[in-house]
């Protein structure tokens, strides 16, 4: 392991002082501050296997070295994640970007560094080495029937590696649509789609759920055949009681109110998984609450309220995944950010009082209601997030300490300057 407890320990042995000052001051304020960070405490996103390595755009790749270049690797960078913020304790893998070849091996690897195998992901939206037929015109959606039936036939190989692994979910993102007018069958390709999704649906596990993911646009734009919530709904809804939506935050028209529509799919109980990122035009992937940390309180405000409502647990009755990666940034330092942009929004969105609100719902007082949101988003609960790490074993400041300790460099003189992780 690249970090130890010793180093993490004296990092934040010399931070405590000033955290407990910041941490006394604020905590002092707050109801209940304890069952805010109990909650923290619990609550673990998923690090997808893709997002390890530079990626993000057509049109140019810059490694900064050190990225990990085989599955083994990548697991061991989420486990140090997960060493530094205590709140990244699962993978997300994609299939075939990285296919356990031992998954027994594999998962021994996962727990040593305590992590879980989340969400599988299938990918038909690309042509691999050796596969048969394209998807060049689409994958479920597909006229040919056999182009239809090898994206049944790979689904049902991730599930497989999925249970090997000890995952227990399947997330679907289809890329099918169409680029021009009069290209497709917007019917046929629906049923055909639907078909496709119910012999997948089919082969499930009994204690397996279906995550439909949905996307507006890109790489098809004209039209998209889960293009939006409701169609993803649709098909959640006819393949059965296994079968939810995934809400990716960047996936969706311009200026769209996610909000409502994730509150609307968990009265539906048709909430089953979610993808965090951040954009300002379209799909752009960007590191968590960079753009929007408004929104993404106000989302983790309909989230923690709709999931009490139905009296889910938080931490394990969705599937959260981060879904971002780009150019710019260390990955690893990006992922830190992510996360902590995510427990921000979620302890800010617990601090939210729902009786006081709901009164003043009641009540029609629309500026005292907003008074209530913005009091919430306003307080700087920063303090609250680092003691919630400082209490499972993690590092106050995850970010410095992977600076402090230079961990990239380290990476760099393991892995080389050139290695490339597989994936976007
Ligand atoms: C597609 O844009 C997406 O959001 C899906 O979740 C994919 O699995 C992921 O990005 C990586 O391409
Ligand atoms: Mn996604
Ligand atoms: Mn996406």
């Amino acid at each position: 392991m690249i970090l130890n407890k010793a180093q993490i320990d004296a990092h934040n042995e010399k931070r405590l002082a000033q955290h407990k000052r910041a941490f006394d001051f604020v905590s002092g304020e707050l109801p209940d501050a304890e069952a805010i960070i109990r909650k923290l405490v619990d609550f673990q996103v998923a690090i997808p296997s893709w997002a390890l390595g530079s990626g993000g755009t057509r049109f140019g790749r810059f490694s900064g070295g050190g990225e990990p270049s085989t599955l083994e690797e990548k697991i061991e960078d989420i486990g140090l994640l997960h060493q530094l913020n205590r709140s990244s304790g699962a993978v997300s893998l994609h299939i075939p970007w990285d296919i356990p070849k031992d998954a027994q091996a594999i998962k021994n690897l996962a727990t040593d560094f305590d992590l879980k195998f989340d969400a599988m992901n299938s990918n038909t939206f690309q042509d691999q080495k050796d596969q048969k037929l394209s998807y060049k015109f689409g994958s479920m959606q597909h006229v040919d029937k056999a182009v239809r039936q090898q994206a049944i036939d790979h689904n049902i190989e991730v599930i497989k590696y999925g249970e090997e692994l000890g995952s227990n979910s399947l997330t679907v993102w289809l890329s099918d649509g169409s680029c021009f007018p009069g290209q497709l069958n917007f019917r046929n390709a629906f049923n055909n789609t639907l078909e496709s999704l119910q012999a997948v649906y089919a082969a499930l596990p009994e204690d397996w759920k279906v995550f439909v993911e949905y996307k507006a646009f890109e790489p098809n734009f004209y039209s998209t055949t889960v293009g939006d919530w409701g169609q993803s709904l649709l098909y959640a809804s006819k393949l059965g009681d296994k079968a939810y939506t995934l809400v990716d935050l960047g996936h969706h028209l311009p200026n769209a109110n996610i909000e409502q529509i994730v509150a609307l799919l968990l009265n539906e109980k048709k909430l089953g998984g979610f993808h965090f990122n951040d954009s300002k035009y379209g799909d752009d992937d960007l590191t968590v609450g960079s753009i929007k940390p408004y929104q993404l309180f106000l989302i983790f405000k309909e989230l923690v309220e709709g999931m009490d409502a139905r009296g889910m647990n938080h931490a394990t009755d969705l599937g959260w995944m981060i879904d971002a990666s780009h150019n710019v940034k260390d990955p690893l330092e990006d992922l830190l950010q992510s996360v902590e942009a995510i427990m921000l929004a979620y302890a800010q969105a617990l601090l939210v009082d729902s009786k006081v609100l709901s009164d003043a719902q009641l009540n029609n007082d629309v500026a005292g209601a907003q008074e209530i949101l913005q009091s919430a988003y306003r307080t700087d609960l920063r303090s609250l997030v680092a003691e919630a790490r400082l209490r499972s074993g993690a590092a106050l400041q995850p970010l410095q300490l992977f600076r402090e300790e230079k961990i990239r460099q380290q990476l760099i003189g393991k892995r080389g300057t050139n290695s490339i992780a597989t994936g976007l």
